[in-house]
């Protein structure tokens, strides 16, 4: 018997209305994944512009009626795929189903997301602190799966100043933040090269959000 089994899914608090889900998503792992790769095949990662004209360090694509893109008209989610104008697949219910379980470990009930980004990131790839305050509805959660490569996720305040606490995610974990955090600024350090019999050198993070 594994005496530890339930403590790895014990919600961790992090900031009023933040919590982190150690091996959340493992449960639903082999599923997430085939669903990945199947999309990933049609709807490849693209490296993204910044509106500074600064191409991004991670790779990306998008599940769901919106899709987040970035370019040199700024950020935004969009209805098509900017590689192709096509719109995005749908998001496959077992992510939607995974989202919504983990919302409501955090106190969020009913959530339904109508947006999966995809964040591929390589060894050094990283994303500067920053506030997702793209969508229209803060009052919805943001809820974020961690698959493949560690990662040290930080997590500050209200401030960009603020102190950020670093989180040291695992494959399967999952981050929620809502509420008074909403809008709390948040970032990725710099992955570091290490190997993963799942996806090899590379960590996947999926950010699923309410977006209008
Ligand atoms: C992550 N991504 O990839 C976290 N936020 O682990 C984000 O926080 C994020 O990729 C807003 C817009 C795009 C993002
Ligand atoms: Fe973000």
């Amino acid at each position: 018997m594994d005496l530890f089994a339930d403590q790895a899914h014990e919600a961790m608090p992090l900031a009023p209305g933040a919590c982190w889900l150690p091996g959340f998503a493992l449960p639903n792992m082999a599923a997430l994944w085939s669903c990945l790769q199947h999309h990933l095949s049609i709807y490849p990662a693209q490296q993204m512009m910044t509106p500074m004209g600064h191409l991004m360090s991670v790779n990306t694509s998008s599940m769901g009626t919106w899709g987040w893109v970035s370019g040199p008209q700024g950020y935004g989610y969009s209805a098509h795929n900017p590689a192709t104008q096509q719109p995005w697949p749908a998001i496959p219910a077992v992510i939607l189903q995974l989202a919504a379980n983990a919302a409501e470990k955090a106190g969020y009930l009913k959530f339904v997301p109508d947006s999966c980004l995809i964040n591929i990131y390589t060894p050094g790839s990283k994303m500067g602190l920053h506030q997702d305050k793209d969508e229209q509805d803060f009052s919805q959660p943001i809820v974020s799966v961690s698959i493949g490569l560690p990662a040290t996720f930080l997590f500050g305040g209200a401030q960009r100043g603020d102190k950020a606490v670093r989180i040291p995610l695992q494959h399967g974990d999952v981050v929620v933040w809502g509420g008074e955090s909403r809008r709390y600024y948040h970032g990725v350090a710099a992955i570091r090269p290490n190997q993963h019999p799942l996806t090899g050198n590379l960590r996947i993070n999926l950010t699923l959000r309410k977006a209008k």
